[in-house]
């Protein structure tokens, strides 16, 4: 792979004396760059160019780039590279990006904004935004399979079976479905509450940590440690995003504030109050990193990044 690549593990491998001298933000801006640089060359626009550039319309419309992250660096923690997810990475990109296409539909949240942008329907129309995210999906596992390198092929099926899961009905279409239909409702529990974003938001996160560990071969055990690091992040992730849904503005969320409210939608805020949602979230993180605290310094891209979803402010 090219050289900005290798550079990658610079900053994984440095020797933070503790994980508060983690330098998240350095470490966030490079793999940033090393994912932005491997979707921009992940999608050329050729004939019929109007699908292709509404496809790089919204994967190349920023984001974190959280899922691609966590995917890397799953695969560094238990002894792989960045070169053998990358294509992954990519792929779970893809497929969040996919998601919030769909999502932002107005049969599903009829969003008109999205990373600081027009929403994919709004600039090309609904019919070219549902065939987007189907491009993207389909895209994601094609992607996979042709441009995985030097990982043994049942890897590489393992992961993409794993990724099916998450992404059908068993994961994100799973929990979008129960969402909708609890759509308008007052009543929704907690149960029902956790059920949604367990798959909706926490099936992908959960899949980019597992798969990139996958690649590089982790055992049944780290395996086991990371599904439940991954879980934890997850509803902690979506705790703070109903949060923010109150708290942020527009523009520091890049989507519109308040749907939350203005819909009437259960959320944990609504459940428990803003500091006790805080308080669950920040709860949840701490027994995410305590699941890695076995695995040392090596884990601190991870607890870095587990913090970060509880810390951020969009
Ligand atoms: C996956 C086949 C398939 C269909 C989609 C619409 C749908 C089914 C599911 C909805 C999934 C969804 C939109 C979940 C919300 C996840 C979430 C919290 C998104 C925000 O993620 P961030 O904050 O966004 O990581 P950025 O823009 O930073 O990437």
């Amino acid at each position: 792979m090219t050289s900005s690549i290798e550079r990658g593990t610079v900053v994984a491998n440095a020797q933070a004396s503790d994980l508060t001298a983690f330098d998240l933000k350095a470490y966030l801006q490079e793999r940033q760059a090393i994912v932005e640089s491997a979707l921009d060359q992940s999608i050329n626009v050729v004939y019929p160019e109007k699908i292709y550039e509404a496809m790089r319309y919204s994967l190349m419309a920023g984001g974190k780039r959280l899922r691609p992250i966590l995917c890397l660096a799953a695969s560094e923690l238990v002894g792989g590279t960045i070169e053998i997810a990358l294509p992954t990475a990519c792929a779970l990109e893809m497929i969040h990006t996919m998601s919030l296409i769909h999502d932002d539909l107005p049969s599903m949240d009829n969003d008109d904004y999205r990373r600081g942008k027009l929403t994919n329907h709004k600039v090309y129309g609904e019919d070219v935004a549902i065939l987007a995210g189907d491009g993207l999906l389909a895209y994601a596992f094609e992607f996979i399979a042709s441009q995985t390198q030097n990982v043994p092929p049942e890897r590489v099926l393992q992961v993409i079976a794993k990724l099916g899961r998450a992404v059908g009905a068993a994961g994100l279409v799973g929990g979008q479905i129960v969402d909708l239909e609890c759509e308008g409702q007052s009543n929704v529990s907690l149960d029902t509450l956790n059920f949604i974003h367990r798959h909706k938001t926490g099936a992908l996160l959960e899949a980019s940590v597992l798969c990139g560990a996958m690649l590089a071969g982790a055992t049944e055990a780290e395996l086991q440690r990371l599904a439940r690091y991954a879980q934890n992040i997850g509803l902690a992730f979506q705790i703070i995003d109903d949060v923010l849904d109150i708290t942020a503005t527009q523009a520091e969320l890049g989507k519109t504030a308040g749907k939350d409210l203005q819909a009437q939608k259960v959320t944990y805020p609504s459940l428990w109050g803003i500091e006790e949602s805080r308080r669950q979230a920040a709860q949840l993180i701490a027994e995410a990193k305590a699941e890695l605290s076995c695995f040392g310094e090596l884990a601190y891209p991870l607890m870095a990044l587990a913090e970060y979803i509880t810390a951020r402010k969009h």
